[in-house]
């Protein structure tokens, strides 16, 4: 009997079953389509890590075991190449970034099929490709055409080391995401996405899909939908030399200030204002501020903080009152002055707020901090010594005609009145900002646009695309903040299509998250040169029906494609209008030691280092064994090395399994097994699927060729190479990952015999099978038919029994 030997096996297995296809999706098969999707690598220089793997190989296994229950599975791989990393090792090396990145998926796709990943690798996608990313221009263009995407000034997360505009997503903790670099707000022309015109769609749309309720939760908070008023407070102009000020009073102009507010009920208990330190009303107040220069001096700081830190509650409020100009509470009439603050965010609601110190947290903590008044209009709580935020219980006090009612009712009723007298309107506001969508940086998708003098910004004709990156000699992002795309004279000087007259080129480059908003729907059709992927390539396989991803993308990659999906559902490209159906995600494993992975920690596991030494089999068995899939995991060498004894043992005992039918001892464990690994992949327990694998490979000893084909069967999509080899060791017909699922019959799950003590005047004297469920008489029988209890009873005569079903009869016996 040979040993188990995975080097030896395992190549070839990749080899035959790369040949065969076996992972190749049909377009023509009948049989009904799943499509599962995992989030397509980057690929790094550092290779595949244990952070792809723990996805990837549930997955495959998902995808495996999909195969064999009959399914035409479509599960692909491809590449989303674009970035920075690739960038600054070409700045840093002066290689190409296309050149790295050849190499490097090169290297990812060895990495992969080493590993027994059973991909569709016919239908790769890479987004570096000018045949892929010519659609993903024709993408853009077709928002332009739309409305949804446009250039504006705005203030811009700055990562000062990048010198890279952000997305909001991509600021973690007031940091560059990426580079852990402080970020500031800069003023910068800007591409942006109009993802909000989406934000109903995608905030309802969630109602169909069969998400992760964390994952939702987190979507609905980012979009961060909230209702509420807009009302108008008008402005005095009152601190100022009468000369100054009269323009506006004396030409009847009125200046007003617009706050919106999800809490119109407490309107009167405003005691002052607060605008952000960008708002624009600060340069009509201007002139008359008597504190102009403080002003200046605060808003200068502030330009330099991130929202972050601006909005973090613990924070001591700072601000500064305009001094000369105040503002009209329109419910009461009285005078409040007004503050600039950086607590309030310009890009949030109108800019603006009414402060209820009564009733808002910030508001009470800036109150204190200056000496404002708080004035209670919700009773309940103690407003002198916290702000009452509940609106649950409750009533308007000191509130007019408000006094008396509960929360709810006052909301309305106030809202009534703000436009019975024009002072106000219902609004419905979202925390979700359009979508930055230019990098000043070479490595992206260029951005198919022209500004011309005389037309403006033009678009590219379809038959210029794809717009291809030229050649330069330097990746560097220019000190000004330009991509290098500035500095080719040849790419930037072009004519404009429109006029023909010279114009320039857009030299900005797409964010990275563009290639990877819709390359799902190009796997269904990856060579298409006439479209992103055909009507019927996308009605045969999507929506993708089980989308495996992490939770760091859930309000990034996932929000962006499912907002560029409902597009291109708005404009008839593909037919529906979420694009997966359903959504899992998989846990973190941590380092051997219990921290996260990281270089600078040195306690990185390379798993194809595990997959070398212990078989690849070992390691997928070992990645999906080591706990709840869901949940954060610690590394342990010990369990990889138990699972690569399983793995020996698997081997030993199909060398010595009998010819045979199958044992009829092992029915009933059998049909349970088979029910609970086919239940427990579709919910993705994978280690108990495991485990019971193991449980019943405890009970083979001596089982027969039958029972192991079986088994193998099973095994086969977790670990299939071995089971491959043993299959053709065991009489098995073909290949093994070609055959059908083990199928059980859920009434030989169950086991129809019990076991039942006998006691004889309540010692345990003997013990006994009957059926299940077998009754009283029928118990007492079987016990007196027992040969021991029978010599006991010899000269007895029975007086009592007691008898708990399926547990245990107890005989009292008195001589007769
Ligand atoms: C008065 C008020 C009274 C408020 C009260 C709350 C409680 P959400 O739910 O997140 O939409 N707000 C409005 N615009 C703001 C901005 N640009 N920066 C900072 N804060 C802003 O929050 C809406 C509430 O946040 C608004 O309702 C406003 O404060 C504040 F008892 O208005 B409220
Ligand atoms: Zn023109």
């Amino acid at each position: 009997m040979s040993r188990y030997a995975p080097q030896e096996i395992e190549a070839k297995w990749q080899a035959h079953w790369l040949e065969k296809q076996v992972g190749a999706a049909s377009e023509s098969s009948t049989k009904e389509k799943l499509y599962v999707l995992i989030e397509f690598p980057y690929p790094s220089g550092a290779g595949l890590h244990v952070g792809h793997t723990r996805p990837y190989t549930a997955m495959d296994t998902v995808a495996r075991a999909k195969r064999m229950q009959g399914y035409n599975v479509l599960f692909p791989i491809g590449w989303d190449a674009f970035g920075l990393p690739a960038e600054n090792y070409a700045i840093k090396n002066k290689i190409h970034p296309s050149i790295v990145t050849k190499r490097n998926i090169d290297a990812f796709r060895r990495q992969a099929q080493s590993l027994g990943y059973s991909f569709d690798y016919s239908r790769e996608v890479d987004t570096t490709d000018p045949g892929y990313y010519k659609w993903t221009q024709w993408i853009f263009l077709k928002m332009f055409e739309n409305g949804l995407a446009y250039k504006s000034l705005m203030p811009v997360n700055w990562c000062t080391s990048c010198k890279c505009v952000l997305a909001n997503e991509e600021v973690v903790d007031g940091v560059c995401e990426r580079c852990g670099s402080e970020v500031i707000h800069k003023e910068k022309s800007q591409w942006m996405l109009k993802i909000t015109a989406y934000a109903q769609h995608l905030l309802d749309d969630l109602d169909t899909v069969s998400f992760p309720s964390r994952v939702k939760a987190q979507q609905r908070n980012w979009i961060g939908r909230s209702e509420g008023a807009e009302i108008s407070f008008s402005v005095l102009y009152d601190g100022v030399p009468q000369a100054q000020a009269a323009p506006v009073r004396g030409s009847g102009e009125k200046d007003s200030l617009l706050v919106y507010t999800t809490r119109p009920d407490t309107l009167f208990g405003a005691t002052y204002m607060v605008i952000s330190p960008e708002h624009a009303a600060l340069s009509r107040f201007k002139p008359y501020l008597r504190n102009a220069a403080e002003v200046d001096a605060y808003r200068a700081k502030a330009a330099l903080k991130s929202d972050f830190e601006r909005t973090e509650l613990s924070k001591e409020k700072t601000g500064v009152m305009l001094e000369g100009v105040s503002a009209v509470n329109p419910a009461n009439g009285e005078t409040i002055p007004i503050f600039i603050s950086d607590y309030v965010l310009v890009t949030y609601g109108t800019g603006a707020i009414m402060a209820v110190p009564g009733h808002d947290t910030r508001d009470w903590e800036f109150a204190k901090a200056f000496g404002l008044p708080i004035v209670e209009v919700v009773a309940g709580g103690d407003v002198e010594s916290e702000a009452y935020t509940d609106v649950e219980t409750g009533v308007l006090i000191n509130s007019g005609f408000l006094n008396g009612l509960e929360v709810a009712d006052a909301k309305e009723a106030m809202l009534l009145w703000l436009s019975n007298n024009g002072l106000g309107t219902s609004k419905v506001n979202y925390k979700l900002r359009d979508w930055v969508f230019a990098r000043q940086r070479y490595w992206g998708e260029p951005i198919p646009i022209v500004h011309c003098p005389d037309c403006g910004l033009v678009p590219l004709p379809e038959s210029a695309l794809p717009l291809e990156l030229p050649q330069v000699d330097s990746y560097e992002p220019t000190e000004t903040g330009e991509s290098p795309l500035a500095g080719i004279s040849e790419f930037v000087n072009t004519t404009c299509p429109k006029c023909g007259g010279a114009a320039k080129r857009e030299t900005d480059t797409m964010p990275q998250w563009a290639g990877s908003s819709w390359y799902f729907l190009r796997y269904t059709d990856p060579h298409n040169v006439t479209a992103l992927a055909s009507p019927e390539a996308l009605r045969r396989w999507t929506p993708v029906d089980w989308y495996n991803g992490g939770m760091e993308h859930t309000t990034l990659h996932l929000l962006y494609s499912r907002f560029w999906h409902k597009f291109l559902f708005d404009i008839g490209v593909v037919p529906t209008s979420e694009p997966y159906m359903k959504r899992t995600t998989h846990g973190v494993i941590l380092g051997p030691d219990g921290f996260r992975m990281s270089k600078t920690r040195g306690n990185v596991v390379d798993p194809m280092e595990v997959a070398a030494q212990y078989g690849a089999d070992s390691m997928r068995l070992f990645i999906l064994f080591i706990g709840d899939f869901e949940k954060t995991v610690t590394w342990s060498n010990q369990a990889v090395k138990g699972c690569r004894r399983f793995l020996d043992r698997v081997w030993s005992l199909a060398c010595s399994a009998a010819s045979g039918g199958p044992s009829g001892r092992l029915e009933t464990l059998m049909h349970r097994t088979i029910q609970k690994v086919t239940e427990d992949i579709d919910a993705m327990k994978f280690n108990t699927a495991i485990a019971a694998l193991m449980a019943l490979l405890n009970e083979m000893d001596g089982c027969t060729r039958d029972d192991m084909r079986t088994f193998l069967r099973l095994l086969c999509p977790f670990a299939p190479h071995i089971c491959e080899e043993l299959w053709q060791k065991v009489g098995g017909e073909g290949l093994a990952v070609l055959q059908s699922w083990p199928s059980f019959d859920p009434s030989k799950t169950v086991e129809d015999e019990v076991e039942l003590a006998v006691q004889v005047g309540g010692k345990l004297r003997s013990t006994i099978r009957v059926a299940r469920g077998a009754d009283k008489d029928a118990c007492i029988a079987a016990a007196l038919a027992d040969e021991k209890i029978a010599r006991l009873a010899v000269g007895q005569t029975l007086i009592k029994q007691i008898v708990v079903p399926d547990k245990l009869v107890n005989l009292v016996f008195k001589p007769l």
